[in-house]
């Protein structure tokens, strides 16, 4: 990297702090970029040889942590963002309200680490197969995180064996009893982690944990929606000593799919691989067709019907 490129590390209403080397910049994005950022972009989609669907989108935020930028540099550590670098991946979601806007939550991520307590609250099976779903797209590894396993009354196994199954790393931690915590080191040692999970699972304790005395600042950023609401939530890359970075993302309480289209959908769970194309339809929608490979499977028991559900409610509400 030149000496003016660097990492976005922290988003604060309209500043983007870029790390380069030992110091953190505070960038605003220049205009020419963020006109730039409005013309029309072609669907995630194409890169998977469909048809190029062109559409005008917008994005709430056009730079997002974990971003490459080149910056200019001014006075003081302040800047301003050029240009962002292409982007290895990213984790986008549909911006909530009415209209269609992505909001994108991280780039260039190594892993995905869905966060969930055994209880209080308890798991939303559903919000994690859409976490997932979006994980394979995007084809990024994704390690399924269950928390507070301290108040494990029921045995969560009975659920988290399924995903297990499916090929999915499971962790199991505790930040009151201590379980799991090597592992979990480990797991974040290299590379960027984006931690995503409902609000109140335990995902800045995970990280003070980890590191007693991290400061977690709260910085808000304020997106405005397309109905006009504002949300707020604080984006931050931190650095751990064990090594590797971790973005937090607060309270993800809905998850919808972006461009993605319902075509592509089964491709998402994995353990449907091997039945797909055996389908009496090759278009078959494994909802409401007969002779469906992935039905029988469901029925057969090799397909469980918590997935299935997912499915279903995915391809019906994307
Ligand atoms: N019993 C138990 N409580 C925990 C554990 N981890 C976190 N908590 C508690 O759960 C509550 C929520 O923890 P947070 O770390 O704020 O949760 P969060 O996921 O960061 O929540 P948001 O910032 O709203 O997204 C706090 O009261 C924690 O003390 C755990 O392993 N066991
Ligand atoms: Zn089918």
């Amino acid at each position: 990297m030149e000496d003016t490129e660097g990492i976005v590390v922290r988003q604060h209403l309209g500043h983007y702090f870029v790390s380069i080397g030992e110091k953190q910049w505070d960038c605003a994005v220049s205009s020419r970029l963020r006109k730039q950022l409005e013309y029309p972009e072609a669907s995630p989609g194409s890169r998977r040889r469909r048809v190029q669907r062109v559409r005008r989108v917008k994005v709430t935020d056009p730079v997002v942590i974990g971003d490459c930028v080149a910056i200019d540099k001014g006075e003081d550590l302040t800047g301003m963002i050029r240009e962002v670098l292409p982007r290895r991946n990213k984790v986008s979601r549909r911006a909530s309200g009415s209209g269609r806007k992505e909001q994108l939550l991280a780039a260039n991520i190594d892993r995905l680490v869905t966060v969930f307590a055994v209880t209080d609250p308890v798991p939303d099976w559903n919000l994690l197969d859409r976490m997932l779903a979006i994980a394979e797209w995007q084809e990024l590894p994704c390690t399924i995180c269950i928390n507070k396993m301290d108040l494990e009354r029921s045995s969560v196994r009975d659920v988290t064996s399924i995903y297990e199954s499916a090929g999915y790393r499971v962790v199991y931690t505790s930040t009151e009893s201590d379980q799991g915590k090597d592992e979990f080191r480990e797991l974040l040692s290299a590379g960027t982690t984006l931690f995503v999970g409902p609000s109140g699972v335990g995902k800045s304790s995970l990280l003070n944990w980890l590191q007693p005395g991290l400061q977690l600042r709260t910085n808000e950023v304020s997106h405005v929606m397309g109905d006009g609401r504002h949300t707020t939530t604080h984006l931050e890359l931190v650095s751990l000593d064990s090594g590797g970075l971790v973005g937090d993302i607060p309270g993800v309480k809905e998850f919808r799919l972006w461009n993605i289209g319902s075509e592509d959908t089964p491709g998402l769970f994995r353990e449907f691989g091997s039945y797909l194309g055996s389908c009496q339809f090759s278009d078959c929608s494994h909802i409401h067709e007969p002779n469906c490979a992935i039905k029988d499977a469901v029925k057969g028991g090799n397909i469980s019907r918590l997935r299935y559900e997912s499915y279903r409610r995915l391809r019906e509400d994307p």
